[in-house]
């Protein structure tokens, strides 16, 4: 079943790549915000949800969805797609390359930690990186299997973050990373969680950590993380996900303020 759903979820981010890549060649603008002023969806969010439902509807009827713009479907087979059209909107916004259609396909409760995600797809349509996963077959960028390699001491590892929209969230992060920028090579915020989960997974970088992330940001991520070798793991004992997410390779041995990450 992975392997169709694997099939499927290549197919679609393909075909939505198509899509946001055509309308991003034209005029972009806010369509509207939502959590705050910088937290925006464009017409095109909009549209490449709209595209992949329907799709979804015709390839895989019955199939839940739980899309970022708001497409709710419950599901009648068991799987639910878990959907962000485009992950890193702001970098698309500002035609910054380095965006992603983020699909993957959960079983059991569609909830980060409840979950079971059987097939992940990060696609970025620019650059035509295809990152993709199905449960046990390994995970791959194109043609090339990924494994995350033996972690370097803490004090050269490669950390990637992000920010939430929230400014009051914000201020907490960075102060966090106040303490950690002491302690690693570098830190790298690049704005798509989706790619920087890819990025962990690919060995471009060594920890991803980040609050507040939706579960669209990082359902097709984690298993490209976990089928290269590397874990995941919640803060204060809450499971991956919107309190605090971190993926990385096993055993590192990292910890900043008195806490394992
Ligand atoms: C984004 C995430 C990113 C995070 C941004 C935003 P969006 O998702 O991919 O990691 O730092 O604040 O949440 O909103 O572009 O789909």
């Amino acid at each position: 079943m992975a392997h169709d759903l694997h099939d499927v979820a290549v197919k679609l981010a393909r075909e939505a790549g198509e899509l946001i890549v055509s309308r991003r060649a034209g005029h972009i603008e806010v369509a509207n915000t939502k959590s705050s002023d910088v937290d925006v969806v464009t017409a095109v969010d909009k549209e490449t949800e709209e595209f992949l439902f329907r799709r979804l509807q015709e390839l895989c009827p019955g199939d839940g969805f739980l899309g970022e713009e708001g497409q709710v479907e419950q599901s009648t087979t068991g799987v639910t797609w878990v959907v962000d059209p485009i992950d890193g909107t702001v970098n698309f916004l500002y035609n910054m390359p380095h965006y992603a259609v983020s699909i993957a396909a959960v079983t059991g409760d569609p909830t980060p930690g409840s979950w079971q995600v059987e097939a992940g797809v990060v696609f970025n349509p620019v650059t035509g990186e295809l990152f993709h996963a199905s449960l046990g077959q390994g995970s791959f960028l194109g043609e090339r299997r990924l494994q995350i390699a033996k972690p370097p001491p803490m004090n050269l590892a490669l950390l990637a973050t992000g920010f939430a929209y929230s400014t009051a969230m914000r201020r907490e992060q960075v102060r966090i990373l106040a303490e950690l920028i002491g302690e690693v090579r570098d830190i790298r915020r690049m704005g798509t969680a989706s790619l920087d989960l890819a990025a962990v997974a690919a060995g471009r970088v060594d920890v991803y950590f980040e609050r507040t992330l939706n579960p669209w940001d990082h359902a097709a991520g984690e298993l490209l993380v976990t089928e290269a070798g590397g874990v995941i793991a919640g803060i204060q004992g809450f499971a991956p996900g919107a309190r605090g997410y971190f993926c990385r390779a096993p055993h590192t041995g990292y910890s900043a303020e008195g806490k394992d990450f």
